[in-house]
């Protein structure tokens, strides 16, 4: 009975009843969505400071230049590796499964939301902030974590004696921000059934099974990618057992699939692969927070999927380098995503505009966007806790 009542257990318990909640009563579903949303504002309270400590205390924590060179470069390279392949494996399997050809039945003009076409000027300049407290009071996640590993790397240089009352001051916010993770962690069974609950009598069963091959599409890439891809590059470059990794952290998957915000889920992944991954927090401090901003990917293969299913109900031929231009703009859009709800659906309008796929396209797909977003979301935290265990492996 104990171990039933660990908290990844009730969180799984949770979900289920949500689900069936959402089924049988929705009604009452409908009037619990707050105590989803004030979940998600006790997370989001959390996320802004939480970042720039972990990732300030994480350059601090190097000790020297040359120790970011070490991890920096690893990290970067785990995350341009394992987005390369996700993005890949979407497009072999899209362009196998072939979803959305033959069947124009799904297009329905009109209900494409007003996404702002973002151009790849955009994705980049996005990045540098020109007034980091309007990053923070804005939530900038990416912008935010510029800054600190920037400001970070730069406080390196300052005398020892200097800095030891600086890192302290930060370590000890860092710490009291990771109890407070706890405290609001306490309530993810809550949170978690609140939130399935809604999502399920909001948008009922059926809408999952219309557009079931172009889903069928996408589940079956993140699947491949979660349990086949990510768990190899665990064995052979972390020389650890992903899965058994995967059962203790499986708290931050769980909280991503059901809040669809890696950005949410980011203080219980900090504190799961610290805590029962048993990663190194100078490690969890730095990949994970750069992770859940820049590393998606779950969302780089969803794009690459979805943008050729448009096509492909829209009977566009994609040349070759237009399936290149998709692999590109993928990738970039997976790296700009904000890590909230639904962000990888806006960044599919880069995807689509750069090979001249209509924008109205994505009516097709907004239906069950959610549902899809909260699996690239769990992908996404997934991939970024096993590459913090990999990269622990090399921190001295
Ligand atoms: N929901 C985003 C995240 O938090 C991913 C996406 O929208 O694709 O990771």
């Amino acid at each position: 009975m104990r171990r039933l009542l660990y908290l990844e257990n009730l969180t799984l318990i949770a979900l289920l009843f949500g689900f069936v909640g959402g089924v049988y009563l929705p009604e009452l579903m409908l009037k619990l969505k707050i105590l989803g949303d004030i979940f998600l504002s006790l997370l989001k309270m959390i996320i802004v400071p939480l970042v720039f400590t972990s990732v300030f205390i994480a350059m601090l924590g190097l000790g020297d230049i040359a120790k970011f060179r070490d991890i920096g470069t690893k990290t970067i390279l785990y995350y341009v590796t394992t987005t390369t392949l996700s993005v890949l494996t979407g497009l072999v399997l899209v362009v196998l499964l072939k979803p959305g050809e033959g069947n124009e039945v799904f297009h329905r003009a009109g209900d494409t939301p007003n996404v702002k076409e973002l151009t790849l000027v955009d994705v980049i300049w996005n990045i540098i902030p020109s007034n980091p407290v309007r990053s923070f009071t804005e939530g900038n996640v990416l912008q935010i974590i510029f800054f600190a590993v920037l400001f970070g790397l730069a406080t390196l240089s300052v005398s020892r004696e200097k800095m030891k009352h600086v890192f302290n001051f930060f370590d000890g916010l860092n710490d009291g921000l990771i109890n407070l993770t706890r405290w609001v962690v306490r309530l993810t069974p809550v949170g978690v059934f609140a939130l399935v609950g809604f999502m399920v009598a909001d948008m009922g069963t059926e809408v999952f099974f219309s557009l079931w091959k172009y889903a069928l599409t996408v589940v079956l890439g993140l699947t491949l990618h979660a349990f086949l891809t990510l768990p190899l590059l665990g064995f052979i470059f972390g020389r650890y057992n992903p899965y058994r990794y995967l059962l203790k952290v499986r708290e931050a998957p769980l909280l991503a699939f059901s809040t669809a915000s890696s950005a949410a889920t980011l203080p219980v992944s900090i504190q799961v692969a610290e805590e029962k991954g048993g990663v190194k927090k100078e490690t969890a401090g730095f990949v994970l927070p750069l992770g859940a901003t820049i590393n998606m990917d779950g969302t780089a293969l969803y794009e690459s999927v979805a943008a050729v299913f448009i096509a492909n109900v829209y009977g566009i031929e994609l040349s070759l380098p237009q399936l290149g231009m998709i692999f590109l703009t993928a990738t970039l859009a997976s790296i700009d995503a904000a890590a909230i709800p639904g962000a990888g659906l806006v960044m599919l309008t880069l995807v689509l505009s750069s090979v001249g796929i209509p924008l109205e396209g994505i009516g097709l797909i907004i239906a069950i966007d959610r549902f899809l977003d909260m699996l690239r979301t769990a992908v996404n935290v997934w991939g970024d806790l096993n590459g913090a265990r990999i990269i622990d492996r090399f921190v001295r």
